[in-house]
Formats: structure tokens, sequence, C-alpha cells
């Protein structure tokens, strides 16, 4: 039984096609694993880690192995380590890294080794040279293959919408990357007053309201709208249009959501898509905590169940074969998740 691995290739210290050549010709060299083919070297702009560090050059290789993912890894890392290799610094300098994409289509959420790679789906550097080589294979989580993947990051704008329960720390979250990234912020309006009526008595009033987001939501992503158009400039959003449908699966009645989900369908249609969806993650507990602490009067009916159930349906929303790339990262920790993000925001330009 074997086995196609998909693999990426790095290197940004010391002599770095050496590095990445002799690499292969190791793999290779190895009685279990063939290299079916490999892509062109090309030099690429660093992504997160230490500021200044040099550029790389980045390859994709696909294998042919009877190792399993673990002993394939271990192969791995005494190739780096050959390298002179040292993990020290996170996404720091390094004169040779080999990152397992794709394992045929194994998903894995191990503490040493995560299939597919989590970070793959919204990086240029490792989009490019994946898809000269291997452009059908399947992402199994996304569902989407390398071309595809590939081809959304080349037909939609650098935007990145940011999701999220009630109180997970979008409009935070999306003002820091918008200020570090000068990138425009797309932010929305929320009438409090009109809130606070609703979560008095959310079956009597949720259909205006998720309307009105709805429509809100609509006007601000127009596709056609200027600032979509006139100077395509990189944009951060602290909603994704999408999230009102999963709002909307919350608040209404079952009949009323069947109603919805044709108004929010046909409007869907008309917005400009993220390139990244970035969905951050809490326990209802935590988001109840952080909705008191925020202290808005209009909040303070909301149970830790319904934030839970609203972070649910977002979470059944990103699964939604047509939407691509998410970035699930936890809430609790800002300034991790702030990393993580802005480093996806430039891997995807
Ligand atoms: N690898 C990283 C972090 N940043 N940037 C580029 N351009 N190329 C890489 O291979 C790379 C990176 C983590 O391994
Ligand atoms: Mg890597
Ligand atoms: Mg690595």
């Amino acid at each position: 039984m074997t086995a196609r691995c998909l693999i990426s290739l790095g290197a940004n210290v010391g002599n770095r096609s050496q590095a990445i050549e002799g690499a292969l010709r190791e793999l290779a060299a190895h009685r279990e694993v063939q290299v079916l083919c490999s892509s062109r070297l090309r030099e690429t702009l660093p992504v997160g880690g230490p500021f200044g560090q040099a550029a790389f050059l980045n390859a994709a290789a696909l294998l042919e192995t009877s190792l399993g993912p673990a002993e394939l890894l271990a192969l791995f890392l005494r190739i780096e380590a050959e390298s002179g290799r040292k993990r020290d610094v996170r996404w720091g300098p390094r004169p040779l890294d080999l990152d397992m994409l794709l394992f045929d289509d194994v998903v894995l959420a191990g503490s040493s080794l995560i299939l597919p790679h989590p970070r793959m789906a919204w990086r240029r550097f490792v989009l490019e040279p994946a898809a000269e080589i291997a452009p059908d294979m399947m992402h199994p989580g996304i569902g989407w293959s390398i071309a595809r993947l590939l081809e959304h990051m080349n037909t939609t704008q650098h935007y990145l919408a940011i999701t999220g329960s009630i109180g997970a720390g979008k409009t935070e979250l999306g003002g820091r990357m918008a200020a570090q990234e000068a990138a425009r912020l797309v932010s929305e309006e929320i009438d409090l007053t009109q809130l606070e009526g609703f979560y008095a008595n959310p079956a009597s009033r949720a259909w205006p309201v998720e309307l009105e987001f709805l429509h809100q939501r609509s006007r601000l992503l127009a596709a056609g709208a200027g600032i979509w158009q006139d100077r395509p400039k990189p944009a951060v959003s602290d909603f994704w249009f999408d999230q009102s449908a999963a709002f909307a699966r919350v608040w209404l009645a079952p009949e009323q959501y069947a109603e919805f989900e044709a108004h929010f369908e046909a409007a869907r249609r008309t917005v400009v898509q993220p390139r990244l969806v970035v969905q951050l993650e809490a326990t209802g507990q935590q988001l109840h905590e952080r909705v008191l602490r925020r202290g808005r009067v209009c909040e303070r009916r909301l149970t830790a169940d319904e934030l839970h159930q609203i972070a649910l349906a977002i979470d059944q929303q990103t699964r939604r074969p047509d939407v691509g790339p998410v970035l699930r990262i936890r809430s609790d920790n800002p300034d991790a998740a702030f990393e993580e993000v802005s480093a996806a925001f430039s891997a995807m330009a």
C-alpha cells in the first residue's frame, strides 16, 4: 500500500536552492519514498515571524511512499536537522523547511502533525508551486482541489472577513488588522436601541432586525460599489456576509427562516466574497463573560446558551461547500489571534 503525499519546501538561509534540491535527492534516495515530480523554485517574500528576514525560495513536490505520516515526518525532521535547522523562533529564518500538505485524504489533528497542513489553503507561496504539480489533488477538509483554491485566491479581492458569535472580539481584531495592514476597515453599524427591543422579545422582533442586518451587509459589500472597484485596496470587515444566515437560523421561527433564506441566497450573489474567512471561536461561557464585561444594556439578557447556539450556527455556515478557506482561531488570546491573522493576511496577498 502506498500513499501520495504533497509537500512544500522552503529555505531562506544559506544556499537555498542547494538545500531544497539536496532534500529532494535525499527523499528520492530513501527506499520507501519516490519523488514523482517537483515544481520549479520561486522566490517569495517572508510571511510572519521576525521583521526583516531574508526572502525564501519555495517549491512543492509530490511523493509516493509506503511510509505512514508519522514515519515520513520523522524523515523530514532528520533531513531538516542535517541542513542545520534549529527549531526556536516560530516562523523564523530556516535553512530548510519540509512541510506535509496533503497525505492522501488523511485528516489528522495530532500534537506533532496536523493534516491537511492547517495554513496551506491561504498561502500563495504554497498554492502556486502545488498547483503546478498537483492541481487535481483534493483538500479533504474544504472539499476543493488545489487548482480551485488557487483560482479562489486569484479571482477574489484581498479581503478578509471576520466572523464569530456576539462577544468574540470581531470588531477589536478588525480594527487592529486594518490599522497594521493599512487596509480598509468595513464595519457594521449596530442600532443598540433596536437591539434592546429585540433581545427583550426575540420572537416578535427578529424578522425586521435580521432583514435589516442583511440589507446593511448587502450595501456595505455590494460588488458594484465604488469602494470595491475604483481603488482596489486590501480590506477587512468585522462581520461576514454569510453570518446573517447563521443568526437568522437561531432567532427566526423555522417558517420565517425558509423565507429569509431566499432573500439571503439572492443577496449573497450580489456581494463581494472574501478571500479568507476568520472564525473566532469561544465557549458560551467565555462569550457570556465578555458580553457582560462590555456592559451594553441591550445585551444583558443574552444567555451563555444563546451565545453558544449562535457560535454553532456560524460554525455550520462556515462548512458550506462553497465557502472556501476558513481560519478558525480561539478568541481567548487576542495577541496570538492577531499574529496568526496578520500572517494569513500577508500570505494571501
Ligand atoms: N514558511 C513559514 C513562514 N513564512 N514565508 C515564505 N515566503 N515562505 C515560507 O516557506 C514560509 C514563510 C513557516 O514555515
Ligand atoms: Mg512551514
Ligand atoms: Mg515546517
